[in-house]
């Protein structure tokens, strides 16, 4: 096969043999021949017209003791974020309502620890069941955890785990110290084993090369199973952390390009462009979605930043011709 050519069709079997020189070679294709092939390829796994929305909680917030120096809620760093408790059960089944009124398909609840306690699992499982309850998907974030832990949340009736592995092997160790990579991926075993959905991605804009980005997505496609969601965050900006010295907001066209790449080597993976939209233009949203984004977060604050307003997401999808069940 030519070089940068890839098989499309529904039926295509997903590779998992990528390495850094395919996804260079993909990335840097002219930029009609790239983005041609990822809409082709999403277009043969996916409905073109319809990106899936998804809404945000952060159920316990601040107070980390990791130090990944991107975020505003390690205990490392100075950022000016009160810490929280773990929200009431109350609050965070109402808060899923209204995301539901709303439209809105999944519920992802966040919580700033780096293993969740016993007791706190099962306020968790609650939780999950609860959401579960009112017609939403669910899925939730809470750092590393054991097989044992896994199996209750699959009972609870969760359907995706939010574990990201940010970036390159190479990068990682610049931005956190308190764990490796191989934690990370082994959390992502236990959740497969317990037979819940993984969504996995990282984070772009930290100061990291192109090069960096590619090896993520190499990483991230040539998992024993692809993640069924891929989120893309950009870098957020947060004051007090150590990502501020080094930040770099990606070129646009770049953004485009690693799009594509990812749609092109996880084709059946559900691409998300997470944070960082209220830093992308209309248009710019435009081509990631040609180029085979298909999920967006939704509500005007994500964990601890912001995020565009859900009436401008709603009026971008509409201009499109897109349908994503909002109301
Ligand atoms: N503590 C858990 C963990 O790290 O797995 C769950 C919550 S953590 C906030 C979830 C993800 O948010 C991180 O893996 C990272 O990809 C993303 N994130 C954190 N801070 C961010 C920022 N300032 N900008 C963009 N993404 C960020
Ligand atoms: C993901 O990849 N992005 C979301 C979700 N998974 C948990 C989190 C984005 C956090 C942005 C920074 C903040 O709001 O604190
Ligand atoms: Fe803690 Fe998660 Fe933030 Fe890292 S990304 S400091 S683990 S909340």
């Amino acid at each position: 096969m030519a070089a940068g050519v890839v098989m499309g069709g529904s039926r295509a079997p997903v590779r998992s043999d990528w390495n850094r020189a395919d996804a260079d070679t993909l990335y840097r294709l002219p930029f009609a021949d790239l983005t041609f092939q990822a809409q082709g390829i999403h277009r043969d796994n996916f409905d073109p017209n319809r990106v899936e929305t998804a809404s945000l909680l952060s159920i316990k917030t601040g107070g980390c003791p990791e130090d990944c120096g991107y975020c505003s809620q390690s205990a490392h760093y100075d950022t000016g974020l009160k810490a929280t408790r773990l929200m009431d059960h109350a609050e965070v089944v109402g808060t899923a309502h209204r995301a539901k009124d709303a439209g809105v398909a999944r519920f992802c609840m966040a919580a700033a620890w780096r293993s969740p306690k016993d007791r706190d699992l099962d306020q968790i499982c609650s939780m999950i069941t609860a959401v579960k309850g009112i017609g939403m998907e669910t899925c939730v974030t809470l750092g590393m955890f054991t097989p044992k832990q896994s199996a209750r949340l699959a009972d609870a009736g969760l359907d995706f785990y939010n574990h990201n592995i940010d970036s390159s092997p190479e990068f990682y160790g610049k931005i956190i110290t308190t764990r490796t990579l191989q934690d990370r991926t082994d959390t992502l075993a236990h959740v497969r084993e317990a037979g819940i959905k993984v969504c996995c991605g990282g984070i772009i804009g930290m100061g990291e090369h192109v090069d960096d980005r590619l090896g993520m997505l190499v990483l991230l496609a040539n998992l024993p199973r692809q993640p069924e969601s891929v989120p893309i965050n950009l870098w957020n900006e947060v004051k007090g952390v150590p990502v501020n010295e080094t930040a770099e907001r990606p070129d646009p066209i770049a953004l485009v390009r690693l799009v594509a790449t990812a749609r092109i080597m996880m084709p059946k993976s559900v691409v998300r462009l997470s944070a960082g939209r209220q830093y992308v233009t209309d248009e710019l949203q435009a081509l990631c979605l040609l180029a085979g984004a298909n999920s967006i977060f939704i509500g005007d604050v994500l964990l601890t930043t912001k995020s565009p307003l859900r009436d401008r997401d709603k009026n971008l999808l509409e201009r499109l011709g897109i349908t994503s069940g909002l109301t």
